[in-house]
């Protein structure tokens, strides 16, 4: 099956976080494809990436970025896929600089933030399957059956001491 999401972050560096929604989307069956874009870096390159993306038939963005996090905002500016955003940790300042960086987009060009780290990169997943099983029901299938056996596990060990 040909990607429907597309993970796209600003450097390797972003890699040790991006993983895990790479895991989470191969977890939950969903095809996607993973590529270095660099706002600043590879600008053009960005340019040609989110403007081709929707005929190429991808259905959601994904896009990590730390520090000067401008490649979420960026993307979102040149696609009209819905664009999540995930905030690297940065050394200098946390990750709080790329939250902000990703959050404050002005109206009618929305980034949907998620948390800072993996926390968000899990989750940007996750609400990617969520979109994605409005319109194809196995995503939302894979969807309840990741909850529920996350629910399960908290159910069946309910003692700290016995984890
Ligand atoms: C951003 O600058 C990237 O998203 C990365 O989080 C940060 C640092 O990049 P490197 O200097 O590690 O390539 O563009």
């Amino acid at each position: 099956m040909q990607p429907l999401v597309g993970l796209i972050m600003g450097s390797v560096s972003d890699w040790d976080t991006l993983q895990h929604t790479a895991e989470t989307l191969e977890k939950l069956g969903v095809p996607h494809e993973v590529k270095v874009v660099s706002a600043h870096r590879t600008p053009d390159l960005l340019f040609e990436y989110t403007s081709e993306a929707e005929t190429r038939g991808l259905e959601v963005l994904i896009a990590g970025a730390g520090g000067a996090a401008h490649l979420p905002g960026m993307a979102a500016a040149k696609t009209a896929l819905p664009v999540l955003g995930v905030p690297v940790q940065s050394k200098a300042l946390n990750g709080v600089d790329s939250l902000l960086s990703i959050v404050q987009m002005p109206a009618g060009v929305p980034v949907g933030t998620l948390a800072i780290g993996r926390a968000g990169a899990v989750n940007a997943a996750l609400l990617a399957v969520g979109i994605l099983g409005n319109k194809h029901p196995q995503f939302r299938k894979a969807l309840h059956a990741f909850r529920q056996e996350q629910t399960d596990r908290v159910l069946e060990r309910p003692d700290p001491r016995e984890v």
